[in-house]
C-alpha cells in the first residue's frame, strides 16, 4: 500500500525525466516493477535493508543485488547476455553487485524502442565489448558467440564437435570482420565499425529492445 501512495521528490523526478526517454507514468511504472523485486529479497544477515520509502518519498538510491533481478526479472532471465547487460548498467554503482533504481530506470530506457538506435547502438557496443578497452576484439566476439549459442551442454569435454564450434565461430567472426570492410587479421571493431555493422542489420538491432 505504501508504496502505491510514496512519490518522487520533484528533483528526483526531473532528474530522471531529463536523463531517460520515459514520460513519468513510464516512471512509476518502472518503480513498480523495481519495488516488487525489492519486495521479493530479503537481505543476507547482517546487511543493512534501507527503507524505499522514506517519509513518504520514493528513495531512488535503494539498492538490490544483481543477481537478484537476474533471477526475478523475466525479460533478464531469457536473455543471454542479461548477466553483461547488468554489468554495464551498473557501473557507477558504489556497491559491487548491487543496482540502484537510478540504473535499473537508465537500464530500462536505453532498451525501450523508444530510445534512438544511435544510443541503443552506443549501449550495445558497451555490452559487447567484454573487457571494456573500446574495441571488440575477435576474443570478445568469441566469448559472446559463446554466451548467445549457450545450452546446457556447454560445459562438455573438448572433443571433435568443440573443434567443429571452433571453427563456426572463426567463420562467424570472419564474416563480421568482412561486413565492416575490416582486414580478417585486424585487431577488432571500433565503436565506427561497430555502428556500420548495426546499421546494415537493423533486425540485429531491434532485438536490444525489450519493455516492462
Ligand atoms: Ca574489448
Amino acid at each position: 500500500m505504501g508504496a502505491k501512495l510514496a512519490t518522487f521528490r520533484d528533483d528526483d523526478m526531473s532528474g530522471m525525466l531529463a536523463c531517460t526517454c520515459l514520460n513519468r507514468t513510464e516512471i512509476y511504472h518502472t518503480f513498480k516493477h523495481f519495488s516488487a523485486l525489492y519486495e521479493l529479497y530479503t537481505p543476507s544477515e547482517g546487511e543493512q535493508r534501507s527503507s524505499i520509502i522514506d517519509n513518504g518519498y520514493i528513495n531512488p538510491e535503494v539498492t538490490l543485488p544483481v543477481q537478484h533481478i537476474l533471477d526475478n526479472l523475466p525479460q533478464m532471465k531469457t536473455n543471454p547476455l542479461s548477466a553483461r547487460i547488468l554489468k554495464v548498467f551498473t557501473f557507477g554503482s558504489e556497491k559491487e553487485g548491487f543496482m540502484n533504481f537510478l540504473e535499473f530506470l537508465e537500464m530500462i530506457s536505453v532498451f525501450n524502442p523508444k530510445t534512438s538506435i544511435q544510443v541503443r547502438t552506443v549501449y550495445a557496443f558497451r555490452v559487447y565489448d567484454l573487457d571494456g578497452d573500446g574495441i571488440i576484439s575477435r576474443s570478445d566476439l568469441d566469448t559472446l558467440l559463446d554466451l548467445l549459442t549457450s545450452t546446457s551442454n556447454v560445459e562438455e569435454e573438448d572433443g571433435p564437435e568443440d573443434e567443429m564450434w571452433t571453427q563456426t565461430k572463426q567463420v562467424t567472426i570472419d564474416g563480421v570482420f568482412k561486413e565492416v570492410n575490416k582486414e580478417v587479421k585486424a585487431d577488432g571493431l571500433s565503436s565506427e565499425d561497430f555502428s556500420f555493422a548495426l546499421s546494415r542489420s537493423p533486425d540485429f538491432i531491434s532485438t536490444f529492445s525489450f519493455r516492462l
